[in-house]
């Protein structure tokens, strides 16, 4: 799959800091020093609808990361999937009269669209689960011939007790699991099981649902977390540098993930920091797309909401709060903006080699994307007040701005 195109990041004066972040496997803050060229996957979407708010702020958390990394002059190899098949995706287009392949397609191609708008980097790899198939098919092989899986009615699922290291993501107790289990596409329920969380690896063909050679798993489709795992394993092997979403993968499917990956290859950890953004909601409620309470990307764009705004608007909240979206959020955004733009279009302003050095304190402190927005904040009321003589400063501003925050004065 063709990932979108990158906006270009500028590079500024003096050198930028390692990151400090919250590790959801650890429960605590870690410095991540990762090699010459860091490695993070990002869980994609499953496009069976637009991209909404929520979606929006968790790649934008994801995002700073990289931006903090390239401000250290390191390279970084960033790899995305798309879940182009899975349950919720035929579902909708079953109940559309729609055909799920051009549903997945033309939901992909809009959230290309909005990453653009929103001047979110691209993966270098964007990969599909369907294209994935053969890569994912010898894994489940190879993890039911060591015993780390089995077969029931023939469905094959993994077995949490073949990693020892299974709950060292989430942390979370056997009840907890179950309940989560069932919530976010398990099946705890079903009969014959070993462990109720026990996830699938490959679903037998179901009639009337798509389905692809599975060599001797015979004719069917992937699970969810093997999906994820082939094309990390793919792209980094063990021990790469972050593995991120939305605090709802938390469990099961990074904890499944990690421990797929453990049973396969004997090794430990998967990825060396789990990073979680969290939840945003509408009305009270997380936004999510079988809710219907969503505040989409593309719509706003074509409201005439400038993309950069919403950068914005996503910025001005801790990636780990979840919050609510309101028009108010919007509101303020659109009113820094305007507040931010005028400050830099003087032909001189404020010295602001101080507030770049802050910038990026901040976003070191575990993305402290406010932080940083009120200390830039800072310089445009400065600017307003009493100006300055500095000449560099406004275009230093708009660089810096750019390149760490990903917002185009
Ligand atoms: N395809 C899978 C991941 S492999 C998936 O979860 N797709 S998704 O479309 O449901 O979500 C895409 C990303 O957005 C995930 O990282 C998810 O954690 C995040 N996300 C979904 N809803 C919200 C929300 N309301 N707030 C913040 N992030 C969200
Ligand atoms: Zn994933």
């Amino acid at each position: 799959m063709h990932a979108w195109p990158a906006s270009e990041v500028p590079a500024l004066p003096g050198s930028g800091r390692d990151l400090r972040i919250h590790d959801t496997a650890t429960g605590g803050r870690v410095t991540l020093v990762p090699g010459p060229v860091a490695r993070i996957y990002v869980c994609g979407i499953t496009p069976y609808d637009a991209t909404h708010m929520g979606h929006a702020a968790t790649y934008n958390a994801f995002d700073l990361v990289q931006r903090v990394w390239l401000d250290t002059k390191r390279q970084v190899h960033y790899v995305q999937n798309v879940t182009d098949v899975d349950d919720p995706l035929l579902e909708r287009a079953i109940r559309d009269g729609e055909d799920w392949t051009a549903l997945a397609e033309r939901e992909t191609a809009l959230f290309r669209e909005d990453m653009t708008a929103l001047r979110m980097l691209p993966p270098r790899h964007y990969v599909g689960a369907v294209e994935s198939i053969p890569k994912i098919v010898p894994l489940v092989e190879r993890l039911r011939d060591a015993g780390a899986a089995y077969e029931l009615e023939g469905d094959v699922y993994f077995s949490v007790a073949s990693d020892p290291a299974f709950g060292g993501v989430s942390g979370l107790d056997a009840e907890a699991m179950r309940l989560l289990s069932a919530e976010r596409g398990g099946d705890p329920e079903r009969p014959g099981k070993k462990n109720p969380v026990d996830p699938m690896l490959w679903m037998a063909a179901r009639p009337g649902e798509p389905s692809w050679d599975g060599a001797s798993l015979g004719p069917g489709r992937p699970g969810w977390h093997i999906e994820c795992v082939a094309i990390a394993l793919e792209y980094f092997g063990m021990g790469f540098d972050v593995q991120g979403g939305g605090s709802d993968l938390v469990f099961p499917h990074h904890e499944m993930g990690a421990s797929h990956a453990q049973a396969l290859t004997g090794e430990h950890p998967y990825a060396q920091t789990y990073v979680h953004a969290g939840m945003v909601a509408l009305n009270g409620e997380k936004m999510s797309k079988s809710k219907g309470n969503l505040v989409f990307i593309s719509k706003l764009r074509r409201d005439g909401v400038d993309p950069v705004a919403i950068r914005l608007a996503l910025l001005s909240h801790h990636y780990r709060a979840d919050w609510e979206w309101t028009d108010a959020v919007l509101t303020e955004a659109v009113e820094r903006l305007a507040r931010w733009r005028a400050a830099v279009s003087r032909p001189d302003g404020p010295s602001a080699d101080a507030l770049v050095e802050e910038i990026r304190d901040a976003l070191a402190d575990d993305l402290d994307a406010p932080r940083a927005l009120a200390a830039i904040d800072r310089w445009a009321a400065a600017q307003a007040a009493d100006g300055g003589t500095d000449e560099g400063a406004p275009g230093l501003v708009s660089r810096a701005a750019d390149a760490l925050l990903g917002v185009a004065l």
